[in-house]
């Protein structure tokens, strides 16, 4: 009896294990930049109050993500077990927990920035494992007479069998290698960028203002980002042309190339989100290929797709007017990355990415909005999605504890192909007061500004407002729209606490 329900506790332990590695492995296969192990560990860690947080980083150093992970993962196999335990009552309560599990892994990885779908897949993969592979190892306590030596093989299958997996993950993972080989060895006619003299304001906490290429958030609908040699690589302009034109990665790179700094936003951004980034881009202006092909009479749109079949119309004319709208090949003056859209990329100032910023694009239509139907645009997203001038506070966070007195507070604001012109906060109600304003490159309109100002406060809960004006005089509204249909309105506000 006793001896049952140990073997029990560590089935259900065994079957947790196999299900995470299995994730894990799904994970790596898929090229997803997180699992659900990682995301429930960061929840944890976001869930953990800030000074006992505070508290345990000042005590373990830096080896807080390890054990949060380690602790996390502890805590989940003794929930296993849990299961394990009480399959001996009723099979229904192992699966309902496993079921629990498995859900929270989905809520963990849906507020994540850089989740993907194929994060979400590893949660299924996981939880289908966990069903069998418990079933495996305590049917056979479950139904009477086991011998230890089965037990030991079942349970030791399985462990041999999850860590096969691991690697396996792994292995299919590095099929890409050679596309990253070619990457690293490519040498292209760009400059790093410089950021300009006090585009950066030097407050602590605020977004750089130049994104580096790890830190770029990355928005797709692809379970693995395709892995494209550029000796494979073509683009076809085609459609409402007077002659079809087919570029190969050599002949693009051989052509004029521009640069400019470009904020890319995502419509799915919420007020005060962070799905927003700013970076040197270098390319082929698409005009020039467009000019090339002969535009007919009567276009009024582009439909773009990308090799994975992902598609999105921009209008035709802000692939053709002077704000250089670019066929990226670069990011910051390294070949873009693989997840960003190599080889080659749309760049296109002042639109969301779901309506411009196609990655690994091979494929240009010129043609008309009514006949065409775009991925984003099917599923209820407005057809036209000019970014919205939006403005965040990074500094204080929103529930940040901070000491009474004088305090720096900043963040960015943003109102692409127009210019901010003005940023104003209001601390509890007060008055609206003008933020200083961090350099932007000279002329340009198209990237984010830094802000920054100064306030008192005294001891107690705080409430901080801010709201961004456009070059053109347009104050951003205070009206707090979602981000469905066309990208989300309002104000950010953060409250914080000072004592
Ligand atoms: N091929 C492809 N390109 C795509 C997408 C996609 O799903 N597939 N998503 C778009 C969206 S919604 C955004 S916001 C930007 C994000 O670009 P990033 O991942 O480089 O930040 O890419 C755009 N380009
Ligand atoms: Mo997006």
């Amino acid at each position: 009896m006793r001896r049952d329900r140990t073997r029990l506790w560590v089935a259900g332990a065994a079957t947790g294990a196999a299900g995470m590695v299995v994730a894990q492995a799904t994970v790596w296969a898929l090229r997803a930049e997180i699992g659900p192990v990682e995301s429930v560990a960061a929840a944890v860690r976001d869930g953990t109050p800030g000074v006992v947080a505070v508290r345990l980083v000042h005590l373990v150093g830096h080896l807080d993500k390890p054990l949060l992970v380690g602790g996390t993962v502890a805590i989940l196999l003794a929930i296993c077990g849990l299961a394990g335990a009480l399959s001996r009552r009723r099979m229904l309560y192992a699966d309902l927990i496993f079921l629990a599990l498995a859900a929270i892994g989905l809520l963990a990885i849906q507020r994540q920035p850089n989740a993907t779908v194929a994060s979400a897949v590893a949660v299924i993969a996981g939880l289908v494992t966990w069903l069998l592979v418990l079933r495996v190892l305590v049917r056979p306590t479950l139904t009477g007479s086991q011998s230890r030596r089965d037990f030991l093989l079942r349970t030791g299958g399985v462990v041999v069998g999850a860590g096969v997996l691991a690697v396996a993950g792994r292995w299919v993972g590095r099929g890409r290698r050679k596309v990253e080989q070619a990457r690293r060895l490519l040498r292209l006619p760009v400059t790093p960028g410089t950021e300009p003299p006090h585009a950066s304001l030097g407050v602590r906490g605020i977004a750089p203002w130049r994104t580096p290429n790890g830190d770029f958030y990355r928005i797709d609908t692809t379970l693995v980002p395709p892995a494209i040699q550029p000796t494979d690589w073509q683009l076809r302009i085609h459609g409402m042309v007077d002659q079809e034109v087919t570029v190969t990665y050599q002949d693009l790179v051989g052509r004029p190339f521009a640069e400019g700094w470009v904020t890319l936003a995502c419509v799915s951004n919420e007020v005060g989100g962070d799905l927003i980034g700013n970076a040197w881009w270098s390319g082929v202006p698409v005009r020039e290929l467009l000019a090339q092909a002969g535009i007919q009479q009567g276009a009024d749109a582009v439909l773009q797709t990308s090799q994975d079949g992902w598609t999105c119309g921009t209008p035709l004319a802000a692939l053709t007017d002077d704000r250089n709208a670019l066929l990226a090949v670069a990011m910051n003056g390294r070949p873009l990355p693989v997840e960003h859209g190599f080889p080659v990329r749309m760049v296109v100032p002042g639109l969301y990415g779901y309506v411009s910023a196609t990655k690994w694009l091979v494929d240009l239509e010129v043609t008309r909005f009514d006949e065409i139907d775009a991925y984003w645009t099917k599923r209820g997203w407005a057809e036209e999605g000019p970014i919205k001038t939006q403005s965040r506070i990074d500094v204080p966070r929103d529930d940040a504890e901070v000491t009474a007195g004088p305090l720096r507070i900043g963040g960015s604001a943003w109102a692409q192909h127009t210019g901010i012109e003005r940023v104003e906060f209001q601390l509890d109600g007060g008055p609206w007061r003008t933020a200083d304003l961090g350099a932007v490159p000279k002329g340009a309109r198209d990237t984010w500004v830094q802000w920054t100002g100064q306030v008192e406060v005294g001891a107690g809960r705080h409430t901080l407002v801010v709201r961004a004006t456009d070059a053109a005089g347009r104050t951003q509204t205070a009206v707090r729209s979602d981000v469905l249909p066309d990208g989300a309105t309002g104000w950010h506000t953060v409250t914080f606490d000072a004592s």
